[in-house]
């Protein structure tokens, strides 16, 4: 339960919470160093792991060196059985609920238990709506199953609540890594103010402005992926992180 309660300290003291997402294929080890140190000093609150190929990096290595330079939380976020390692905290152990593609609900989840029970990591179950987003998506086409349509945020609450009822811990409101438009806001308040559990907010952050309107609608948690790829973009982790911490003082 240690990541889960941090995550719901970070919500509580700071408003909300700033997850950066790391893809081992595209970072190597020098980058990662430089860029994990920013993000530390700029205010982020944990690192999420993944992609939906692991085509050159290892997971367990990669993982083993964030680990060498940050006390911050890594949380696995599986686009594969295969990405399972000890070396993490902790696994975001995702069922596409928008999706009717047994796999993803279930399948999948029978491949890796016995994995994650070796590994020993904690495991935070959570209900992954892939929303419409423009263009299909990477999330989409992996899953294989159709996004949720971005004008029906009802049909997004009344999801997230059946996983709500089921016990899952956390809701992630998916655009899709790179997506051109990033989930609605309607979208973020309506499945915030109908659930009582984390809403996680990712895919298309590309402002500060536009993470801190999710955290304004109700998200939880804020993931930035693709923005932070290019370098020179780094100077503005601080923005976000201020933008998402809505209980402090905003740094511009
Ligand atoms: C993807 O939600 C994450 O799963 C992050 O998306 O790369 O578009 O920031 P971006």
């Amino acid at each position: 339960m240690k990541i889960y309660k941090y995550l719901q300290d970070v919500i509580k003291t700071k408003g909300a919470a700033y997850l950066v997402l790391l893809d081992p294929d595209k970072l190597n080890e020098n980058k990662l160093t430089k860029f994990v140190e920013v993000c530390g000093s700029s205010g982020v609150d944990g690192f999420l792991i993944g992609g939906s190929l692991m085509i050159n990096g290892d997971i367990g290595s990669f993982t083993t060196r964030l680990k060498s330079i940050t006390n911050l939380p890594a949380i696995i976020f599986p686009g594969a059985v295969n990405q399972v390692t000890h070396q993490a905290d902790g696994l975001l152990y995702l069922s596409v609920i928008s999706g009717r593609n047994a796999e993803h609900l279930i399948g999948k989840h029978v491949l890796a238990a016995p994995l994650i029970k070796e590994a020993g990591i904690e495991v935070l179950s959570t209900g992954y709506i892939i929303v419409e987003s423009g263009k299909v998506t990477t999330a989409q086409y992996m899953s294989g199953s159709f996004p949720m349509p971005r004008n029906k945020p009802e049909i997004a609450a009344a999801t997230a609540l059946a996983a709500e009822y089921m016990g899952m811990k956390f809701i992630y409101l998916e655009a899709g890594s790179g997506a051109e438009l990033s989930v609605p806001d309607e979208m973020v308040k309506a499945v915030s103010s109908y659930c009582s559990i984390p809403v996680i907010v990712g895919g298309g952050i590309r402002s500060a402005n536009v993470a801190r309107d999710k955290v304004k609608n109700g998200a939880g948690i804020i993931v930035t992926g693709n923005f932070f790829e290019d370098e020179s973009n780094w100077h503005m982790i601080k923005n976000f992180a201020s933008a998402v911490h809505i209980k402090e003082p905003l740094e511009v």
